[in-house]
């Protein structure tokens, strides 16, 4: 149970993080504003936003992890990985278009994403059992847009704004996980054809299933599970890059192939 004061402070919190997602503009920290925004808070918030967009029609299709990567956290200045909500709203085709201008200021990192076969539940999953969970793995591309200036937050103001998310891609081909070695699945990032990054699956945690497996454990101990035929984003396995009008994004991998995410060109005021 919420004490009233915690309920003031999360209606206050989802209600300024979802006006400003849909008004597209940005805003400062909110812990500057409600110091009592701690972690767990943070989460009830997470978990009201999303119940807000249900509300509102969209349908919750998995999760996703943030800051699992060195890149991440040394960009973010944030250490600890953490847990968000994915819906169908946010997921582009392959082949459509991200238009910008529905948006405040969207970076695109790189992923492996896994579509789950069995329900994964913690405690003491580890990252074996995670993987057996798995039916595929695929490539992904997150577009991430945080309601904060300049994407600058305290690990509660992110959490409580779905860790940034916005929209992702992911390859339809997938790559069934017996046999893979996804410590070691390369990723080359490109925007408008060059190359501006890479990273290997490592980058995430070690490895992408103790990224799964700490997000089955950190959802348990929120009475949450992930559940058959939900898309898990590991998380970003280099920095995040922004985009121009009228380019696109790619990311190739060693064994997952690639998907590439074209930017709709800014259209001309007639
Ligand atoms: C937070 C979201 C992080 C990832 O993959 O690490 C994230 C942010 O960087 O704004 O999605
Ligand atoms: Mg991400």
């Amino acid at each position: 149970m919420n004490t009233p004061t915690d309920s003031t402070v999360i209606d206050a919190v989802v209600t300024e993080l979802l006006a400003r997602e849909n008004e597209r503009r940005d805003g400062g920290k909110l812990t500057d504003q409600y110091p009592e925004l701690d972690i767990p808070t943070a989460y009830e918030a997470q978990r009201e936003l999303i119940a807000r967009k249900v509300s509102a029609g969209e349908r919750v299709v998995g999760v996703k992890l943030g800051l699992t990567s060195r890149a991440k956290q040394q960009r973010m200045g944030i250490t600890s990985p953490l847990t968000a909500v994915i819906t169908d709203a946010m997921l582009v085709e392959v082949g459509v278009p991200l238009v910008t201008g529905e948006l405040i200021h969207p970076r695109v990192e790189p992923e492996i994403v896994f579509v789950m076969g069995e329900r994964l539940a913690g405690p003491g999953v580890t990252a074996a059992g995670a993987m057996a969970a798995v039916r595929s793995v695929h490539a992904g591309l997150e577009v991430i847009d945080s309601r904060y200036t300049d994407f600058k937050f305290a690990l509660p103001d992110v959490v409580a704004d779905n860790a940034s998310s916005s929209r992702f891609v992911v390859s339809s081909m997938g790559v069934d996980p017996t046999g893979l070695d996804l410590a070691l699945e390369a990723a080359v990032l490109s925007v408008d054809g060059d190359v501006v990054d890479t990273a290997t699956g490592a980058a995430v945690q070690g490895h992408p299933a103790e990224a799964l497996a700490l997000a089955a454990n950190a959802l348990a101990e929120r009475g949450e599970a992930i559940e058959a035929g939900m898309v898990v984003l590991t998380g970003g396995l280099t920095d995040a890059v922004f985009v121009n009008p009228g380019g696109d994004v790619q990311v190739e991998f060693t064994t997952l192939g690639s998907v590439t995410l074209p930017i709709a060109p800014v259209e001309e005021p007639r």
